[in-house]
């Protein structure tokens, strides 16, 4: 087993933050290191949260994360927006009064380097939630920022999303645009304090109805994060949500799509890993700086050389 692997499996916290490190730079010990990850994989409930800028998310985390200590379940909060502020500190300082400890071991809170492609980013977000998993967490908590196709891919690995929603912001025909609505398993009405609530609820179930959701029917939840009301409402439907996902068939059908979705990218990740490798090494790239050349010709060219010094290198 990787040494890391080992360490994150004893509980190792700063192995666990190097391991993301690792992640992030999409470092070629990753896929074994993942692989050995896996098989210690344990039983978090993954949960992702996303919504516009704004919405509410980083608030609404925070009070969850309260209520899921006060639970005594350990919870790890991965945020690929690196602005966004987490209590985990205020809540560490309580417990290191009260219990003497150094740090709080049931919280783990890290933001993802936005640095380096998208694709790339959901790729480490997803193999962080999956450490975090195997360092024996209960939850893991992701919060995506924006909505756009990289928070898309981070959901598709997530049991339960939250897509927060608010009253009177407009953000809901952007989310429906850009394809957001149907992986929402759980509709979070955020600032319900404020005003056309009901409105929002309304165009919501009018969704709901032409979107004729089979198996699992998102609920809506009204949450005033600010003042923690609605939270309890919140977990007991994402509860509700994995308990569907383990139990029905139907359930048991979209994780299995999850994994082999997860297979096939993996494959495209290695592949275009080392055909970018080859391009760059063999100094080919000089040929895409100059004009005028036949892109679909140069793809096809290097495709073919790849494949046949690919062939003759396994011949040696
Ligand atoms: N009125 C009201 N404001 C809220 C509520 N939840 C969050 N906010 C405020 O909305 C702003 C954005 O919150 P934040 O959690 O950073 O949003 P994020 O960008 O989605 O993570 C902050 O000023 C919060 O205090 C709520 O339920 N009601
Ligand atoms: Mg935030």
């Amino acid at each position: 087993m990787h040494p890391l692997a080992e360490r994150i499996h004893n509980g190792d916290r700063r192995a666990l933050a190097r391991a993301i490190t690792l992640a992030e730079r999409e470092d070629e010990e990753k896929l074994t290191l993942m692989s050995d990850i896996f098989s210690i994989k344990k039983q978090a409930h993954y949960i992702g949260i996303t919504g516009s800028p704004g919405s509410g998310k980083s608030t609404l985390i925070n009070e969850l994360l309260h209520l899921l200590r006060e639970q005594d379940l350990s919870v790890a909060v991965i945020a690929i927006d690196p602005t966004s502020p987490f209590s985990g500190g205020s809540i560490l300082g309580d417990r290191t009064r009260m219990q003497k400890h150094f740090i709080d071991p049931s919280i783990f809170i890290r933001s993802m380097a936005t640095r380096g492609s998208l694709g790339g980013l959901a790729r480490a977000t997803k193999d962080a939630i999956r450490m975090c998993d195997a360092a024996g967490f209960d939850v893991v908590i992701v919060e995506t920022v924006g909505v756009g196709q990289s928070e898309l891919d981070v959901m598709k690995v997530v049991d339960t999303t939250g897509l927060v929603l608010t009253p009177n912001s407009g953000d809901i025909l952007q989310i429906f645009k850009a394809g957001i609505m149907e992986i929402a398993d759980v509709f979070v009405i955020n600032k319900a304090d404020l005003p056309d609530v009901e409105k929002l609820k309304i165009t919501l179930e009018d969704y709901m109805m032409i979107a004729d959701p089979e198996g699992w029917y998102p609920p809506i939840v009204k949450t005033v994060a600010t003042k923690r009301t609605g939270l309890s409402e919140m977990w007991e439907e994402m509860k509700r949500h994995r308990s569907y996902l383990e139990e029905t068939t139907s359930g048991q059908e979209k994780k299995r799509m999850q994994r082999e979705m997860e297979v096939y990218e993996l494959i495209r990740e290695e592949i275009w890993r080392d055909v970018k490798r080859w391009i760059e090494t063999g100094e080919r790239t000089e040929s895409l700086q100059k004009d005028g050349y036949d892109p679909y010709a140069l793809a096809a060219q290097w495709f073919d050389e790849w494949k046949q010094e690919r062939k003759s290198g396994d011949g040696e």
